[in-house]
């Protein structure tokens, strides 16, 4: 069976921290976060930084920091957001890759996002695009539904692969306003893949995580689990630690007999040197 990837995504841009004392917001926070999901197994961290108020944020001289914070701390492949909250500029998200990180999420197009709408229009997602090639940075592409996938057969038809050469998207189901969390959904997306993607994960949000993250695990893909995804391990139980969701996806994966890629495999598999 394929070795497996385990991104975590442990903070996100909507849950406030007063809602949730767990959520990692501060730097700090973060760093342990990241050091104990990788003892756990994770291999990739998707990051959204807060400010000094835990609010949301995209500053640079942050974003740095965390960069070069989780890099001397952990050997994880540090993934910033280009995503940000929805309440963020275009051009402030395009700022993001000036952090320089391993790698970036990239959106492949404008979804309905609950009550708000996440704005990610095709001269944005080009831009970010070709920066991103220039620049060195490996776009991890996130599709929130089919037309995503439709978009980035466009993208890689036009502009060519990105920087490494591998082509690594993520799904993010059950958004309300995306495609749903469900076996069925995953299976369309799935097939319907541009031939130059090489790896995929995936993630439902909230109560669609397990349905997923099964789908996934019994269908070759990676995995993709955190607090910005889901607060609640079942029913009235909250996560107390993003390790606590690690933990189950790794247990999981031994059930399924898949075995979580070393640091190195993950480096090869999104197409970055090792360090
Ligand atoms: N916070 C969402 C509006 C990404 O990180 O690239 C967008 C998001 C996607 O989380
Ligand atoms: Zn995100």
């Amino acid at each position: 069976m394929t070795g497996l990837l385990i991104t975590v995504a442990p903070t996100g841009a909507e849950t406030a921290k007063d809602d949730c004392p767990q959520l990692p917001t501060t730097l700090e926070e973060l760093v342990a976060t990241a050091r104990e999901c990788e003892a756990a197994g994770a291999r990739m961290i998707h990051v959204h930084i807060r400010d000094d108020q835990h609010r949301p944020t995209l500053d640079l001289g942050r974003l740095k920091d965390t960069v070069r914070a989780l890099k001397e701390s952990t050997a994880l492949i540090v993934q910033l957001s280009t995503g940000g909250s929805v309440h963020d500029p275009l051009e402030q998200r395009l700022k993001v890759l000036d952090a320089e990180p391993d790698s970036c999420s990239l959106t492949m197009g404008t979804t309905n996002f609950g009550d708000d709408v996440f704005s990610n229009p095709w001269p944005f997602v080009t831009e970010l695009y070709q920066q991103a090639q220039a620049r060195g940075i490996v776009p991890e592409f996130e599709l929130f539904d089919l037309g995503h996938v439709a978009s980035l057969q466009r993208l890689l038809d036009r502009y060519g692969l990105p920087a490494g050469g591998r082509v690594h998207v993520d799904f993010v189901m059950g958004v309300p306003g995306g495609m749903p969390g469900t076996a069925a959904a995953l299976v369309a997306g799935v097939h319907a893949l541009p031939e130059q993607v090489t790896s995929w994960s995936a993630t439902g949000i909230g109560r669609t995580t397990l349905p997923v993250m099964l789908a996934s695990l019994s269908m070759g893909g990676h995995l993709r689990v955190g607090m910005e995804d889901v607060l609640t391990l079942a029913k009235g139980v909250p996560v107390t630690s993003n390790r606590e969701l690690v933990d189950r996806a790794v247990g999981l994966a031994e059930m399924a007999q898949r075995q979580v890629l070393t640091a190195a495999e993950a480096r090869l598999l999104m197409g970055l040197e090792s360090t």
